[in-house]
């Protein structure tokens, strides 16, 4: 057995009590770290200390523990630096402030625009594996040009990209355009608290206001937004003794003509360089970087490993036309082996420096729904046995690459 001190911190994404995953399970199942929100709190306002009390609690009568907040969320104000960009940022110092005194040590936020994370397919069917979701170039262009029908949209993509987008759009029947412009802004962000919750009915014209926000905010402006939050908040972390660890762009590439600017190593040199503090790090999301074939998500690992404050473990296929898809968590670009070698090396060198808490955080990220997931509720991407499957694979790599397996 690889020696308990060197495994990477076995953490799972749990939404709250209405989880179909009881906190029981978690336990049985080896999990040492709930990693959760205060979902229920509004994005821009403080998360105040009686509520994160009461989940601390509910987690710790279940043998766990509860030190990674995923996510508090960085509002549009902050990231478009509108009217009350200042207050929610002040908002936001009180959390960490709040959330450290019930002993929360690594806080997750994007940075970015509009949309969480974005995928065409939320059952796509792998044969012989199960259900996974895909992100398909000319279905998510078909969406933005005909569907959504964003002015100017069409200038976004190259003539052949059109071409296909069209006809994916001409074989839709209504229903399937309804549903799938539903998935992209709806179901997918509502249960994370998304910009666009679940109970908006004009969804579309909603999601189109907020894109225009960014029509004077290109890639440098948001960039500069991102550095004044991080100057402000992060002495904040350091007094507390948070970890703030972004995450990666998903997909990490531009879309629906929104600046991006969190998706390769250029930009995680930007990040150390523009704020140097340890407390800036990163939730290194192996599946969202590796959707980008110009990403060695390995190299990428290595070269920040000591800005690595949680690591999302998952794994994508990427085709040649830049579509992608969820391909498990050993298979895929990402050479899993490798990625958790850079981690444990980094947990080693932590441990050598004397820092107590150098157990890197890990959640099996996403997992392919098999049929054993059949009738269990579960938010996109997230099924119960199929994240357990990314779990024992994972740790079973922990151990075969200490070589005691
Ligand atoms: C989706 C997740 C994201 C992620 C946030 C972090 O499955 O990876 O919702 O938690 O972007 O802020």
């Amino acid at each position: 057995m690889v020696r308990m001190e060197m495994k990477l911190i076995k953490s799972w994404r749990w939404f709250g009590v209405k989880d179909a995953v009881s906190l029981e399970w978690l336990k049985q199942n080896g999990i040492e770290q709930v990693v959760t929100a205060l979902h229920h709190i509004p994005n821009g306002e403080v998360w105040p200390p009686d509520e994160i009390e009461k989940v601390k609690k509910q987690i710790e009568a279940s043998g766990l523990h509860w030190t990674v907040v995923e996510s508090l969320p960085v509002t549009e104000a902050i990231k478009t630096a509108s009217a009350l960009r200042d207050k929610h940022i002040e908002n936001y110092k009180t959390s960490l402030k709040n959330l450290a005194k019930y002993g929360i040590k690594t806080v997750v936020y994007n940075f970015m625009p509009v949309l969480d994370w974005a995928r065409t397919d939320l059952n796509y069917h792998l044969p012989g594996k199960g259900e996974s979701m895909l992100f398909d170039y000319p279905t998510f262009a078909a969406f933005d040009i005909f569907i959504l029908k964003r002015p100017d949209a069409a200038k976004d993509y190259s003539a052949e990209m059109y071409t296909q987008a069209e006809s994916v759009y001409k074989n839709m029947t209504p229903d399937e355009a309804e549903k799938l412009a539903h998935n992209i802004i709806v179901v997918t962000q509502g249960f994370i608290d998304g910009v666009i919750g679940s109970d908006i009915d004009n969804y579309k014209q909603e999601f189109l206001k907020h894109l225009n926000r960014y029509q004077s905010i290109d890639d440098a402006k948001l960039r500069s937004n991102l550095a004044d939050f991080l100057k402000e908040v992060i002495p904040t972390a350091e007094e507390a003794g948070i970890n703030l660890a972004i995450h990666p762009d998903d997909p990490p590439f531009p879309v629906l003509g929104l600046p991006r600017i969190f998706g390769s190593i250029s930009d995680m040199e930007w990040l150390a360089k523009t704020n140097p503090s340890p407390n800036n790090g990163i939730a290194f999301c192996a599946g969202s970087f590796s959707a980008r074939k110009d990403n060695d998500v390995v190299e990428m690992a290595k070269r920040f490993s000591n800005r690595i404050h949680f690591a999302h473990l998952r794994n994508t296929t990427v085709l040649e036309n830049g579509s992608f898809y969820e391909s498990g968590h050993l298979e895929g670009r990402v050479n899993m082996p490798a990625l958790v070698m850079v981690l444990q090396n980094e947990m080693q060198r932590r441990l050598k420096n004397g820092c107590i808490d150098y157990r890197i955080p890990m959640r099996p990220d996403h997992g392919i729904k098999g049929p054993e997931d059949e009738g269990i509720n579960s938010n996109p991407g997230y099924p119960k046995y199929g994240r357990l499957k990314g779990l024992k694979e994972i740790t079973a790599l922990e151990e075969q690459l200490a070589g005691n397996s």
